[in-house]
């Protein structure tokens, strides 16, 4: 009896031991939004009018904020794949959306972000769009994807309206619309027991367009005090072809939104669904925040890449100008009864240093003493979540494809100093910093400007050594991004 119970009482410590190193070890929630813009960072160069975002902000504010954060590439699937696989598009050769991401070996080699969880014990919970073409469905426990909601019956309900290019109130309750669903699984996670270490993303697939969201978002939007970004007329004048072909598919849809005098419409629509992921963001952090784990589960919240709404003559993303490229990243990474953990940077830092979406991986495989690959791209964000001007390379790079040049892969590279874009031989741009913040005027052929061209040019990673473009995927089909 008594070996009996002595056997029990050691059972009972191993349990307690298990479930102890259990709850030390983080969880992490994990939040993408999906085409969201810089703007709600409030950058008055990019956008001087009212965003409504209270919730990323207060995420934000209790937390660091990375306000100069970069897409590896400035569309879903490479981005996707890029920050989930540890490697960039320039190594992996995906460079847009629908090529063939099983041709590249580095992917073929490497472990998803939840794999490397799922490989450390932890529960892996996936719900929406987290990852797109790359998928690795085996490293979730649990995985249900998005759903595009529905268009309105009466659609297109805007005069330019085609394909998903639309806006307007949608005939949905709001309870029904899939961003909804996703939090609603999501926030029933936090209310679970969990008795290992969870990841649990939640991937929104707003505001990428078409803009369908319930019309009391539209509401908080008057029409009349809806600011336009500012344009520069002729803007493409000196950028080079290569450049100017990026923007061919959309200058039609920018002329068309802006001759029917429905560009303060289209920006409203672009708010009003941003408000909308926002107040989805927010029950999730709520529930997060009224839950057991509040104290330990690390939040990421990140946006896949930037997004046009005119400027430069064009709509949408895949572009290497910085409405498509920036995008948001922020970390928060608490401890028991404090926040933020202590050694790191006090809650409502802003971080200035030029960082990656590619700089998650390596940040959370830091964070949460995660065995990976000693091949991850990207650096771990760890030393500016403790200090925010620790020493740094402040660079981003972002990488694109474009179908009418498949063979070459595009770069830039941002840093304090401006841009520098390179498409092909011969074909350049170089925006600076300190007198353009908006990209306007293109100076690579400026002499005043050789001494800022050799050093961007010095920051871009030897272009020879770029993968060239994956081939595209052969199927008849409109590539869905
Ligand atoms: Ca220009």
């Amino acid at each position: 009896m008594m070996k009996t119970t002595a056997l029990f009482a050691v059972c009972l410590l191993f349990v307690a031991t298990v479930s102890h190193a259990a709850q030390q070890r983080m969880n992490v929630l994990f939040l993408v939004a999906d085409d969201l813009n810089s703007w709600p960072l409030g950058d008055q160069h990019r956008y001087s009018g009212k965003v409504i975002a209270p919730n990323i902000q207060k995420l934000a504010a209790s937390g660091v904020n990375f306000t100069r954060a970069y897409a590896p590439s400035p569309v879903c699937s490479p981005s996707r794949t890029a920050f989930f696989s540890g490697v960039s598009p320039w190594r992996s050769g995906h460079y847009h959306n629908a090529l063939q991401v099983n041709e590249s070996e580095p992917l073929h080699k490497a472990l998803s972000l939840a794999g490397a969880f799922k490989q450390a014990g932890y529960t892996t919970i996936g719900y929406g769009k987290i990852t797109h073409g790359w998928d690795q469905k085996q490293h979730w426990d649990r995985k249900v994807g998005h759903k595009r909601d529905p268009d309105p019956p009466n659609a297109p309900l805007t005069s330019v309206g085609r394909g998903e290019q639309d806006w307007g109130p949608i005939h949905l309750p709001e309870s029904q619309m899939n961003g909804t669903q996703l939090a609603n699984m999501t926030i029933a996670q936090l209310r679970k027991q969990h008795d290992r270490p969870f990841f649990l993303a939640c991937g929104f697939f707003n505001p990428h367009m078409p803009w369908y969201v319930p019309q009391k978002y539209f509401d908080l939007f008057p029409l009349d005090d809806v600011k336009t970004p500012a344009l520069k007329a002729n803007d493409l004048a000196d950028v080079p072809p290569l450049g100017v072909a990026l923007t061919a598919g959309k200058s039609k849809f920018v002329r068309a939104v802006m001759d029917a005098g429905l560009h303060a419409e289209a920006v409203r629509a672009y708010l009003a669904t941003t408000a909308y992921v926002d107040t989805q963001v927010g029950r999730v952090l709520d529930a997060l925040d009224n839950s057991p784990y509040r104290d330990n589960t690390i939040v990421v919240f990140l946006s896949d890449h930037g997004f046009h709404l005119g400027e430069k003559n064009h709509w949408q993303k895949a572009t290497l100008w910085e409405e498509a490229t920036h995008c948001l990243l922020m970390f928060r990474v608490p401890a028991p009864g404090l926040t933020p953990a202590p050694g790191f940077a006090p809650a409502g830092t802003v971080c200035k240093r030029f960082v990656s979406l590619q700089d998650i991986y390596p940040t959370l495989a830091a964070l949460c003493n995660l065995k990976t690959r000693d091949d991850l791209d990207g650096r771990s964000l760890l030393p500016l979540l403790k200090d925010p001007k620790a020493p740094w390379p402040s660079t981003a790079l972002t990488g694109l494809s474009d179908k009418a040049n498949p063979k070459v892969g595009y770069i830039t590279v941002r840093n304090e100093l401006g841009r520098y874009i390179r498409y092909d031989t011969g074909q350049e741009e170089l925006y600076d910093d300190a007198t353009d913040p908006r990209e306007w005027t293109n100076v690579v052929n400026d002499p005043a400007y050789s001494e800022l061209l050799a050093r961007m040019r010095a920051a871009l990673p030897d272009t020879s050594k770029l993968a060239t473009p994956l081939p595209a995927v052969e199927r008849r089909r409109r590539a869905k991004d």
